[in-house]
């Protein structure tokens, strides 16, 4: 157990900076046993500081402090100190120049925040406060420097030297050695500062902007990978475009450049100009990466670099605001992988991760607002509240502004703020300005945690012609924040009569060519809204494209929402009304015997879903997918996962016995055609194909059996050969799955973005995950501790997919878990506190599961040394 509390900080507290940095000149000596930082900063007191005296305080994590020397005096160690993570100089000028030097041991470097090695090269992680592991800093985002970074390494075994910005001198030292200098014209604060040396191919290319200027692109990465960047490159291509047209940004060094490492804690980094990425987000080509994967590095790539102006160039005051970032950042990507593909898709992807994962967030432990008051470690703050609540707040203020006076504000917002450090509030004022909209209640969605609830009731008044929408908003209690106000919530709604035609929303008797779809601006807690000219009752199809991040309680019949599935002109709401619909049935399978019949108004569903062939068949791909078992937990009460799994899993088998024709003809409809093509109608081809393929291998089909055979064995891209392993994997066929995966790692085993898949194939399967093989799995030589994307495929795909083996009632699936964490604690907390999560979720579950997580979160509690990621997140998820 920790001794020791760790400190909470707190927003209200926040203060300017002291002192501010103006130039900050970085040398590198990089060598095997470590490496020297000399940092020389040039510093002057804030004038908008009111704090007294003249100390100075730096921040430090894990260095050993060489020299310090102020003004070009080196300091006696009496004239500073170094404690709990600071270097404190008490008396210093207003203005001075600072030395600093420091040793660090990058290749012992575990946690990898700050600089260490991955596969022989050295690299950086900054974000958010990793700088400090590199030399002593005001690490903090408010502090904006301009950075010139000499690196020094051996010439052979590190060629490739890179820094942010722009290459200014080089040349030769001596004993083999070499440097280069970069210099970012920009100032920027210290988390994106990036640092890389190795022995990295190089891939080149270029973009001429709006304005004409020709931008040198590259890539770096391993010899070995040097086939895999085509696919990353052209989407930046793509996005840089993008952001030219959609958000007149352009972008400002003329080099960019991106990396890719095998070991990274998270996606990817924007440093400026030098964004690095984990491997398995970027690096893809045709027989290596899923549909899925491309889709995946796209909307990453294009993350990253939007962030150059929503980030960089205007970032963050501090950590509080890190969905100013983040969230902005994650709806501009989600605009255009919307533009590039199916909005459709890409909406009911985001709606689902967001309604599985984000809203269990939100009524868990760790629940904190979008903009949070406060946090132990700031790491365990890069959430799913942060990112993907964040965007649909972004996105609710893109709704009720309209596309043209949204781009009004961002264009105010990026002017008024370059090169400053700002906060959400900052955001809000300037869309308020450029549109002269009043969003103080909508700044709620900021401070309230939780997700709001609308409770929706009808009636039809059939001798006026009157429909009423009466509609009641709840925000559940979240940690430490009761009584809360009701929120401004975008909520738009369409009516569709008996034939299914969309009726005409007049809101008073004489309003005439009313629009079909209106967004409802829900403020208050009881809102009453009439809808005139309505002779009979319609079908109300709720919350269209998902206009808000809300729980809709609405008592559709299993009739409406059939007729929903097909009728409804919002192709989310068409897709949802098939969730809806799946869901209902499910659950009433729940802790029921055998015998009980599944609604044959299901199976008739399906059927017509498969059989149509003129229905967008990307949206079909979709409303086949079943909701998941994370899902049907998380709408559950106290979760049972075993009858949970076993009802949806009776569900699954039914449809598949009952459809096994229009399976095997929907599988043999989409044979691809051609060449490998990544168009939404190629990939839902595939993911039809690829589904139908899952269902019959599932009930045991021989002859599915030998079509995900020759599927697997013939495949020309990953998708298809990882959608016929999966198959297999899942089915019971046991030779021909231990042939299948035999044969897949064998042909893959050099390639560690697909070793990972095929471990996470098998951890993620019930039929083949339980814990004795996961256990086998983590002794498998191509198991790495070290490596963040092994540890995620192996335990997070456990834990986080294949539920009914992790909550198998005897509670090893916890203890394991538990293990892990603690083991993971030491080497790499961050990992380790993201691990946890699976726990932290105790009270979802029924008393004799959720008895035993809480058990298990004890154990790492009370384990030594604890850090403070992990301490945060247990302490919290115990109170
Ligand atoms: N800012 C990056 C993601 C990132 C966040 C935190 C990190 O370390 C704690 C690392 C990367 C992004 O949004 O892509
Ligand atoms: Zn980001």
């Amino acid at each position: 157990m920790r001794t020791d509390q760790p400190q909470t900080i707190y927003l209200s507290e926040y203060q300017v900076p002291a002192y501010l940095v103006d130039q900050i000149d970085l040398r590198f000596e990089l060598f095997e046993d470590g490496a020297r930082v000399h940092s020389t900063l040039t510093m002057r007191r804030n004038p908008e500081s009111g704090a007294p005296g003249q100390r100075l305080e730096l921040d430090g994590d894990s260095l050993i402090l060489e020299s310090v020397a102020l003004d070009g005096q080196t300091l006696i160690p009496d004239a500073y100190e170094e404690a709990d993570g600071k270097l404190v100089i008490a008396d210093v000028p207003g203005q001075f120049e600072l030395s600093v030097v420091t040793w660090i041991e990058p290749q012992n470097n575990t946690r990898l925040e700050g600089l260490y090695k991955s596969s022989g090269m050295f690299c950086t992680q900054c974000e958010a406060e990793g700088f400090r592991c590199i030399t002593y800093y005001p690490d903090r985002p408010d502090v904006m420097a301009r950075f010139r970074t000499r690196i020094e390494a051996d010439r052979q075994s590190y060629p490739v030297l890179l820094s942010n910005g722009n290459p200014v001198e080089q040349g030769e030292l001596e004993n083999g050695r070499h440097f280069v200098t970069w210099e970012d014209p920009f100032p920027k604060p210290a988390y994106l500062f990036a640092l890389v040396a190795g022995d990295l191919t190089e891939k080149r290319d270029s973009f001429t902007t709006c304005s004409g200027r020709e931008i040198d692109l590259r890539m770096y990465v391993e010899p070995r990978n040097a086939e895999k960047c085509d696919f990353a490159m052209d989407a930046l291509k793509r996005s840089m475009r993008w952001d030219e047209e959609v958000y007149g940004r352009e972008y400002d060094l003329d080099i960019f450049m991106i990396v890719a490492v095998d070991d990274f804690n998270m996606g990817a980094m924007e440093n400026k100009g030098l964004n690095i990425f984990n491997s398995s987000c970027v690096l893809a080509s045709q027989d290596t990466a899923t549909d899925a994967t491309f889709q995946r590095i796209e909307a990453i790539v294009a993350h990253e670099y939007f962030h150059n102006w929503s980030g960089n160039r205007v970032t963050c005051r501090d950590w509080f605001q890190l969905s100013l970032k983040e969230g902005f950042t994650v709806f501009r990507d989600a605009q255009f992988s919307a533009d590039v593909g199916s909005p459709t898709v890409k909406r009911i992807e985001d709606a689902t991760l967001l309604r599985t994962a984000q809203f269990a967030e939100d009524a868990g432990p760790m629940a904190h607002p979008v903009r949070p008051a406060s946090y132990m470690e700031i790491a365990n703050f890069y959430t799913l509240t942060i990112y993907e609540k964040g965007e649909e707040v972004v996105r609710m203020i893109h709704n009720l502004l309209g596309p043209e006076l949204f781009r009004k504000g961002s264009d105010l917002y990026f002017e008024r703020h370059d090169g400053q450090a700002v906060t959400t509030d900052d955001f809000v004022k300037a869309m308020e300005d450029a549109s002269g909209r009043d969003l103080s209640q909508f700044r709620l969605w900021y401070e309230q945690a939780g997700t709001p609830v609308l409770t929706v009731e009808d009636e039809h008044d059939a001798e006026q012609g009157i429909y009423r929408l009466i509609i009641r908003q709840t925000v559940p209690d979240t940690p430490g924040q009761t009584n809360k106000k009701p929120q401004h919530i975008p909520f738009a709604v369409g009516l569709l009569d008996e034939h299914g035609q969309v009726l005409p929303l007049a809101l008073t008797a004489d309003e005439h060519n009313a629009p079909t779809e209106r967004v409802l601006e829900i403020t208050g807690a009881e809102q009453v809204f009439e809808f005139h000219g309505i002779e009979e009752p319609p079908v109300p199809s709720l919350l269209r494209d998902f206009s808000a991040p809300v729980r809709v309680r609405y008592p559709y019949t299993r009739e409406q929402l059939l007729f929903l599935m097909s009728h409804d002109t919002d192709g989310f709401n068409r897709w949802d009304a098939g969730q809806k619909l799946a869901i209902d049935v499910i659950e009433s399978l729940v802790g029921e015997d055998d015998g009980k019949e599944i609604d044959p108004r299901l199976v008739g569903a399906y059927r017509t879903l498969l059989n149509d062939t003129s229905l967008d068949q990307a949206l079909v791909a979709k409303m086949l997918q079943l909701p998941s078992e994370n899902y049907l937990v998380e709408l559950a009460d106290e979760a049972d996962v075993p009858s949970i799994h076993h009802a949806r899993e009776r569900v699954l088998q039914h449809l598949a016995v009952s459809l096994r024709e229009e399976l095997l003809a929907c599988y043999q409809r989409h044979q691809q055609a051609g060449d490998y093509q990544l168009t939404p109608e190629a990939i839902a081809g595939r993911s039809l194909r690829n589904t139908a393929l899952g269902w019959l291998l599932h009930i045991g089909d021989v002859e599915a059996l030998a079509l995900a055979r020759s599927q697997f064995e013939q495949a020309d891209n990953m998708t298809d050969r990882l959608g016929a392993l999966r198959a297999l994997v899942n089915s019971g066929f046991d030779k021909e799955r231990t042939e299948a995966l035999d044969a897949f790692y064998e042909r893959f085993q050099n390639d560690p973005q697909v070793v990972e898949m095929w471990f996470s194939v098998q951890a993620a399967s019930f039929k083949m995950g339980q814990l004795p093989h996961i256990r086998h799995l983590l002794e498998h030589d191509a198991f790495d501790w070290k490596n963040p994307n092994k540890v995620r495929s192996v335990v997070g795909a456990f834990a986080g997919q294949n539920l009914p083996a992790f909550h198998n009632p005897d509670g090893s699936g916890y203890g394991f878990l538990a293990d892990v964490v603690r083991r993971l604690d030491d080497s790499n907390p961050q990992i380790a506190a993201r691990l946890v999560t699976p726990l932290t979720r105790w009270k979802k579950f029924a008393p004799a599961y959720g008895r035993q997580m809480r058990t298990a979160l004890e154990s790492i509690r009370d384990k030594k040394g604890l850090s403070k990621d992990v301490y945060e997140v247990v302490y919290k998820s115990l109170a």
